[in-house]
């Protein structure tokens, strides 16, 4: 069975690892490829900064931060803090071997390969058996409508700390942008779409934005996990956006925003009490324990997901029988 995940942030990254290690323990890692948003990449000290990329890519290869769920683990800060001595901005923690990888990328980068390949040939350095694609080749920054102004995403999720209060969003330049080598085959190969529980608002909706992605995605059948578990994020602004939006913040609400396109939904045990309304859209329902408790829950999660994904291609297999 072919996956193509949608995923952006922590959470979105650590179940494309359980999805990567349950497909792996059939020996078919390769058949999973991870979509993956590009909206929060910005420049920082002269050097293209890709958070989602490398938070999906060091979670796949097991060398990302457990603490923080970015960056990588064992990490040192030396650079940064004689960057910083200097009165560089500390706003934007770059650890020592974080900084390679945002050295070598800005290097291939200003030589004119394109982002997708750059990934490509990190993911092999880095032993990573899945695909990883970024969603497009073009920057699709996600600007942050807020009573304060429009934001750059990092200005508001780091030096902001997601505080001015958000009236909606903006994906600069997606109507010019194309999905990336790779993103349509995935799309178009996948057996089931998976979107991980990333935030709806500036994980999803970014690389939904990108012409041609959405239209991919309607032939398939999509299954969401809900990042939202009664009420509140695991970690991130998303409950708060939703909040600030006049939008109680739910499982509820995860599965209304991308009400069209699904053909399941998988919420935490807490949030059962929605089951019976989201069955009634025609549409299969799961409840389990969505909160990953290390490399056991993310395998444990990945393999229900996988499994959930199974279900739902024999509905459908019956459903057209
Ligand atoms: N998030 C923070 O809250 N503070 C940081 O200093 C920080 C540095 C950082 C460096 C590299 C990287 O890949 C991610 C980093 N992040 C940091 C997370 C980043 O803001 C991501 O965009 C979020 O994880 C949302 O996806």
């Amino acid at each position: 069975m072919k996956i193509a995940a949608l995923a952006g942030g922590v959470g979105g990254a650590r179940l494309a690892h359980g999805l990567s290690m349950g497909l792996a323990l059939s020996g078919s890692a390769a058949d999973l490829s991870v979509i993956v948003n590009i909206g929060d990449d910005f420049e920082h000290y002269g050097l293209r900064i890709c958070p989602d990329l490398d938070t999906v890519c060091y979670t796949l290869a097991g060398i990302g931060s457990p603490q923080t769920g970015w960056g990588r683990q064992d990490e040192s800060y030396r650079a940064a803090e004689a960057a910083e001595k200097l009165g560089g901005p500390a706003w934007f923690r770059l650890g020592d071997a974080d900084l390679g990888t945002h050295l070598e990328r800005t290097r291939r980068l200003r030589e004119g390969h394109p982002l997708s390949q750059i990934t490509a040939d990190f993911c092999a350095a880095w032993g990573i058996s899945c695909r990883v694609l970024p969603v497009s080749d073009q920057p699709v920054p996600t600007m942050v409508l807020t009573e304060d102004g429009e934001l750059p995403f990092q200005e508001y999720f780091v030096h902001r700390q997601c505080q001015p209060v958000v009236k909606g969003f903006r994906f600069e330049g997606a109507a010019q942008s194309q999905p990336a080598p790779g993103v349509l085959e995935a799309l178009n190969e996948a057996d089931v779409v998976v979107f991980c529980p990333s935030n709806p608002w500036v994980s999803i909706d970014p690389i939904l934005a990108v012409p041609g992605v959405r239209g991919a995605l309607s032939r398939k059948p999509v299954a969401a996990v809900s990042p939202i578990i009664s009420g509140k994020t695991v970690k991130g602004p998303a409950a708060k956006m939703y909040a600030e939006l006049g939008i109680a913040p739910s499982a509820l609400a995860v599965a209304r925003h991308y009400r069209d396109l699904l053909a399941g939904f998988i919420l935490d045990r807490m949030d059962e009490c929605y089951i019976e309304e989201l069955s009634r859209w025609g549409i299969i329902v799961n409840a389990t324990q969505t909160i990953m408790a290390g490399a056991e829950g993310r395998i444990r999660l990945g393999c229900e997901v996988l499994e959930f994904c199974k279900a739902i291609l024999n509905a459908q297999k019956e459903s057209t029988a």
